[in-house]
């Protein structure tokens, strides 16, 4: 997830989606006074209140809200209720200074107490929804590295003051080895209040995705729930996620994810009927149903969405299932692509995943990584998805490479690693293809395996291109012979089955080659040229290395390589059918 760059004077935007902020104002009319320091308050559990727990069905309740912050002992504090905290004027200097320890508002942070109320944005069945009273236990597991104090705290707070504690079996944090002091001895004392956390301490920095798995190898709960460290649950958020699970224990569940204001902390309710997807190349993304499929699949604002990929950082799995599964790719280094390659697991192996909108988590999305990469930022990243690409995408694998990842698959490119393990996982759980996936969880996503296919017609010549005997040549354009008919792929190979189109000698003249996926010099760039706004017509090989044009011989003897002119008709080329843009 690459969040939008961060802008103060903006409001909140997430994923281009323009979110609405709950109350900006407060609505007793209370002038918000600034805390001088924000006091930790330790909280309370509160026992199951009677009303709390009406059985309507015998072995059911309703979904418990167990929250002593609604009516919070300091009303009136800044970011009370969830609202948006103001910085005074002398303080802004403070403010922009800090702004880096986090990435967001960390000054406010620290001001707004650990044990906020925010307001409960569930859709209004949710709490006469009813649960099973013997749900299983769950650990929570946080990892971190370098966390701002104030909003670790708050994380930790919000899920013991909002989770049942039958239910909640401990709280796991894992120090992804941080640099801050006060990471170390201060933690440990503060925490050391909680019977219920844990902290998992690493001795090198193992990256997001390892750091979840040390978490999950000591958990003991029935059902892991990963969060980020920078989060606030919200009342009644962790019933419905454990309720998926014990329904069927390949449901993945996923709460709703509000958004923290970076900027002023304001917890902002997201729209509904959110689903978590994925474009090309793997890139997360959220995309709202449409009404026609609300309305089709009668749906209410509370019920379960099936998603084809999820976020990542937010979700509860069974934790004998998450080892079934074989768990993630250890091979995923540091941040990226862990939550695609869960996601995958999951539905081609046979699960599920769901957000549950009765559950809602607010999170701080933050413009920048407040932490270092060891290695290069964009390297890592690319090369996780890469090995994302390579054990699960098939022959789909193109379409990751052809949106801009070309240069992966040059020799000596990347090092991606053993992917032996993650093969040989994926037979051993007798996986469906990806394609399957993409036909029965994602068939709204448009995946052509090619980019345009058919004849090659030469507007100049008006005739098509045909390959005879490794020989190149034009013709009398005929559908009906396969030496008319070639693809153009992700790669950008004009390829007629193992045969591409490419240049070769010391003249650079047009040759057939062998196909090479990762030979810049077998691939061509088809332009369109949009004559109006229904009428794409015109294109234009150019060569990508050479920056040259394919041009047909006036005379029909064959192909050359000619400075690009666009007034050239003998330059201009058209497939039958085109897929891509
Ligand atoms: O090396 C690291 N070690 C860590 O322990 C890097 C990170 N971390 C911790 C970090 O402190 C944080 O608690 O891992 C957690 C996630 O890192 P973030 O908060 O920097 O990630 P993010 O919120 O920017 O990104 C999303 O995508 C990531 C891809 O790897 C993870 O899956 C995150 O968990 C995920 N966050 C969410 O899903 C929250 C909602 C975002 C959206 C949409
Ligand atoms: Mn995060």
């Amino acid at each position: 997830v690459k969040p939008k760059k961060n802008n103060l004077e903006n409001n909140v935007k997430v994923e281009g989606k323009q979110k609405t902020a709950m109350n900006q104002s407060d609505p007793n009319g209370v002038k918000h006074q600034l805390y001088a320091t924000a006091k930790p308050v330790v909280p309370q559990h509160v026992v199951n209140k009677p009303n709390d727990t009406v059985t309507q069905k015998p072995g059911m309740h309703k979904v418990m809200l167990l929250d002593v912050t609604q009516k919070p002992r300091d009303p009136a504090a800044v970011g009370q209720f969830g609202l948006a905290a103001v910085v005074p004027q002398d303080k802004e200097g403070e403010m922009r200074s800090r702004w880096n320890e986090g990435h967001f508002n960390v000054y406010l942070s620290e001001k707004i107490p650990l044990d906020r109320a925010i307001p409960d944005t569930r859709p209004q069945a949710c709490s006469e929804n009813l649960v099973h009273d013997d749900l299983p236990t769950t650990s929570v597991i946080f990892c971190f590295v370098d966390e701002v104090w104030s909003t670790l705290l708050r994380s930790v707070h919000s899920v013991l003051n909002r989770s049942p504690p039958h239910l909640l079996k401990e709280i796991i944090l894992v120090d992804d080895f941080s640099t801050k002091e006060y990471l170390k001895d201060n933690l440990d004392v503060y925490m050391s209040q909680f019977p219920k956390v844990r902290i998992v301490r690493l001795k090198e920095r193992q990256g997001l995705i390892r750091a979840r798995l040390a978490g999950a190898a000591v958990a003991t709960g029935e059902v892991l729930t990963f969060l980020d460290s920078h989060i606030e649950c919200n009342v009644g958020w962790l019933e419905p996620l454990l309720e998926r699970v014990y329904m069927d224990r390949r449901k993945v569940a996923c709460p709703v994810i509000e958004v923290i204001s970076d900027k002023d902390m304001s917890y902002v309710l997201v729209d509904n009927f959110q689903r978590g997807i994925f474009k090309w190349p793997l890139v997360f993304g959220w995309s709202t149903l449409s009404e026609e499929v609300i309305k089709r699949d009668k749906m209410k604002d509370s019920d379960p969405i099936r998603c084809p990929v999820m976020a990542g950082g937010l979700f509860s799995i069974d934790r004998k299932y998450f080892y079934e599964l074989g768990t993630y790719d250890p091979g995923l280094e540091v941040w990226g692509g862990e939550n695609m390659e869960i996601s995958f697991k999951i539905w081609m192996c046979g699960g599920e995943i769901e957000i549950i909108p009765c559950s809602r988590v607010g999170h701080i999305f933050r413009s920048e990584n407040p932490y270092k990469f060891p290695k290069d930022r964009q390297r890592t990243v690319e090369r996780n998805l890469a090995r994302v690409a390579e054990v699960w995408l098939d022959e789909y694998k193109d379409l990751f490479y052809g949106h801009g990842y070309h240069h992966l698959l040059a020799k000596g490119a990347v090092d991606i690693g053993n992917l032996t393990e993650q093969i040989r996982l994926r037979e051993k759980l007798g996986c469906k293809s990806f394609r399957w996936y993409l036909e029965n969880v994602y068939p709204d996503m448009n995946a052509p395996l090619i980019r345009a296919e058919g004849l090659i017609f030469n507007l100049g010549t008006r005739k098509c291109l045909t390959l005879e005997k490794g020989v190149i040549s034009f013709d009398v354009c005929d559908l009906n012979k396969q030496s008319q008919h070639f693809n153009h792929t992700w790669m950008r190979n004009l390829q007629q089955r193992g045969s591409c189109i490419g240049i070769q000698g010391p003249r650079e003249g047009v040759a057939i080659q062998p196909c090479d996926k990762a030979s810049p010099r077998l691939r061509w760039l088809h332009k369109s040229l949009i004559l109006s706004s229904s009428l794409v017509e015109h294109f234009i090989a150019e060569h990508l290395a050479q920056r040259k044009c394919l041009a047909a011989d006036p005379y029909g003897k064959g192909l050359h390589l000619n400075e690009c002119d666009s007034a050239s008709q003998f330059q201009k080329w058209h497939f039958t059918n085109y897929y891509a843009p």
